[in-house]
């Protein structure tokens, strides 16, 4: 990784992008580049963040650029541009349009940062991590999808409030896809290292693991038009963190599984240690049959996405 000040770029200039870029400069991370196909929009809010800096005591710059050679040599890029499904769109449509985009703006930012670490949160993630994969030729290691972070978080607030504990003390375990197949893993989820299952009812587990796989869509509900950007764009930060700080934190990621958990050539979110290499290892952990078929089940959809994705190009 370069030597002095370090450089991440957000691609998309939104919701997730715009809080992502503001939360790495505000933490004193790196300097952030926030690039966007619309014209002043990132220019607009780079300048509006960049007047923050004396007030949030940090030196970091913040550009807003329509143009990748201001990435050039960035330590980590973090893809957020995309399309949100609009009415009469199907996932699928969404899938073929963002597949579009996210190749388009990877395959300029990998261009003008060859040793970069791509953090890929777009939507639907697993599927664009593959899209990432392949347009940059990029190791695994190094090309990496935000899910799991977001849906432990969400597992962990929701644990915490029933409990009346505080969220620090919670650590939850999810595996596979985002959102509708995700694997929670509530033996391997502690309160203070106690098993979960010790303080809840099963019932109550499942219904806290059900809030957190629609947990995006209870912020769609709630917004009418956007989707949740704040943990989000934290989750995404955390991974930063962990790379660019070789903290080797151990965090869900959806990673290109190669055998790991008897799943090959596929994306799925696994526990990793997250360090100065990106992917430093994935953590296998035995599973129940049961949890075995859910995660069988999780990965066959993400199978679904790249089968249509391939079609489409065909
Ligand atoms: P939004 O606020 O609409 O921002 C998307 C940005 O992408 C806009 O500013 C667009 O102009 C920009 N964009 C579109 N096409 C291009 C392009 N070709 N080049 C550069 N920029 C472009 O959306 P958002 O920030 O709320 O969400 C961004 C993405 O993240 C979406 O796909 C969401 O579904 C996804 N997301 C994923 C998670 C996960 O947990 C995986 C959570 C939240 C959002």
């Amino acid at each position: 990784m370069a030597v002095g000040r370090r450089k991440v770029t957000v691609i998309g200039a939104g919701n997730v992008g715009a809080t992502t870029a503001q939360r790495i400069v505000e933490s004193n991370l790196a300097d952030v580049v926030l690039i966007d196909v619309v014209e002043g929009l990132p220019q607009g809010k780079a300048l509006d963040l960049a007047e923050a800096a004396p007030l949030h005591y940090h030196d970091h710059t913040v550009v807003g650029t329509n143009d990748y050679s201001d990435t050039a040599g960035s330590d980590v890029i973090v893809v957020t541009a995309g399309l949100a499904r609009q009415p009469g769109m199907t996932r699928d449509d969404l899938l073929i349009k963002n597949m579009g985009i996210v190749r388009a703006v990877v395959g300029q930012a990998a261009g003008q940062s060859p040793d970069a670490f791509i953090i890929v949160v777009t939507n639907p993630l697993d599927a664009m991590v593959h899209v990432a994969l392949e347009t940059t030729g990029f190791p695994r290691e190094r090309v990496i999808g935000m899910a799991g972070v977001l849906d432990s978080a969400r597992f962990r607030v929701f644990i915490a409030r029933e409990l009346g504990v505080s969220v620090v003390d919670v650590s939850a375990f999810v595996l596979g896809g985002h959102g509708d197949t995700m694997v929670p893993l509530p033996r391997l989820s502690t309160v203070a290292g106690i098993p979960l299952p010790e303080l809840l009812s099963a019932e109550r587990i499942d219904a806290l693991a059900d809030r957190t796989r629609n947990g995006g869509a209870e912020i769609v509900g709630l917004l009418k038009s956007g989707s949740a950007f704040y943990a989000p764009a934290s989750s995404a930060v955390s991974m930063v963190d962990s790379i660019l700080n070789d903290r080797k934190r151990v965090l869900p990621c959806a990673v290109l599984l190669q055998g790991e958990y008897k799943i090959d050539g596929l994306v799925v979110g696994v526990p990793v240690v997250l360090g100065a290499s990106g992917v430093e290892r994935i953590i296998e952990v035995k599973l129940t049959d049961a949890e075995q078929t859910a995660l069988r089940t999780s990965s066959e959809s993400v199978r679904s996405l790249v089968e249509t994705m391939r079609n489409a190009q065909a």
